[in-house]
């Protein structure tokens, strides 16, 4: 029998199975030393426990979650100000991780005084501009969850408690900063769970507000630039097949940078992503 992961603590798996829920501990050495099965994680079982890791398809390390299809970034036009660097991480690492990034834009109740509505807006991405708490355009995002694996991602504030009560008020989020400080205070496992809503399944990952760094796995920063997917139409007129795109002679992303093709925030964002990765890899190495 096969069946999901819906939530695992302390050796013992929620599997979502055709006989429903199902808690089971896994068989020992399914995973290499130090590897830990995740929510997401298809597994094949037997009468009483997991028997193997059906491969996947894609893996977070923060938050701990597998198989997932696409990565619903939450963006506040304001309060909190959007900080466009963040958000580009976080399309980055989707990218990077075969998960399609889906922008949504809330408190579109608020004027764009940061400028984030065209650079999010115009980017080879699916966005919408909603409000969550006055529930317009949340429709969309049912759309977006329905049939596929989603985990919500976005910092503290931007609405995602928010949007979820609006969508799926069957969870019962707390919102707002207080109950947001509290929980955090009050609550120190990081752990992952899925639910099933709006015909799709979504990953709650309490404690993780956005996708870190270091979960990007990218030793290789040369591939850094196949994550901003707008870049990718001017790789093949550099004038150097491996260039870095950073100081290069003759390099036509940046020449789409200086014509407008490219935003500058995106550019400068991949040139501070690009040496930080290049200073965790130095630290990797020591
Ligand atoms: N003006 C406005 N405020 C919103 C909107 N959506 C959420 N908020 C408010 O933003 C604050 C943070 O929302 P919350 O859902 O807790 O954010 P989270 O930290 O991402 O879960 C709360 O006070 C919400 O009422 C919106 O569309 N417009
Ligand atoms: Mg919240
Ligand atoms: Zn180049």
């Amino acid at each position: 029998m096969i069946g999901r992961i819906y939530k695992g603590t302390g050796g013992l798996y929620t599997v979502k199975t055709e006989k429903g829920y199902l808690e089971l501990k896994a068989r020992k050495n399914i995973l290499k030393k130090g590897a830990e099965l995740r929510a997401g994680d298809y597994v094949e079982l037997s009468d009483s426990v997991i028997e193997e890791l059906i491969p996947r398809k894609n893996t977070l390390i923060r938050p701990p979650v597998s198989n997932i299809d696409k990565l619903l970034i939450v963006i506040a036009l304001r309060n909190p100000d959007p900080c466009f660097y963040n958000i580009d991480k976080m399309i980055a690492v989707a990218e990077y991780h075969g998960i399609e990034p889906v922008l949504i834009l809330n408190k579109n109740d608020y004027e764009d005084t940061s400028g984030v509505s065209q650079v999010y807006g115009e980017l080879p991405y699916r966005s919408y501009f909603i409000s969550a708490s006055e529930r317009i355009g949340t429709d969309a995002v049912i759309n977006e969850i329905n049939g596929c694996t989603c985990v919500l991602s976005g910092v503290s504030g931007v609405g995602k408690s928010t949007l979820l009560n609006a969508i799926a008020p069957e969870l019962l989020r707390e919102t707002g900063d207080v109950s947001e400080r509290l929980r955090r205070g009050k609550h120190t496992t990081r752990c992952a769970e899925l639910f099933d809503v709006c015909g799709g399944t979504i990953a709650d990952t309490p404690g993780f507000s956005s996708l870190e760094l270091e979960a990007f796995d990218l030793k290789d920063r040369s591939k850094l630039a196949e994550c901003f997917s707008e870049f990718r139409e001017f790789f093949s007129e550099c004038r150097f097949h491996d260039c870095a795109h950073v100081k290069d002679l003759g390099c036509a992303v940046r020449e789409a940078v200086e014509e407008g093709k490219i935003k500058k925030s995106r550019y400068e964002s991949y040139i501070q992503m690009y040496e930080e990765l290049g200073e965790y890899k130095k630290w990797e190495d020591k």
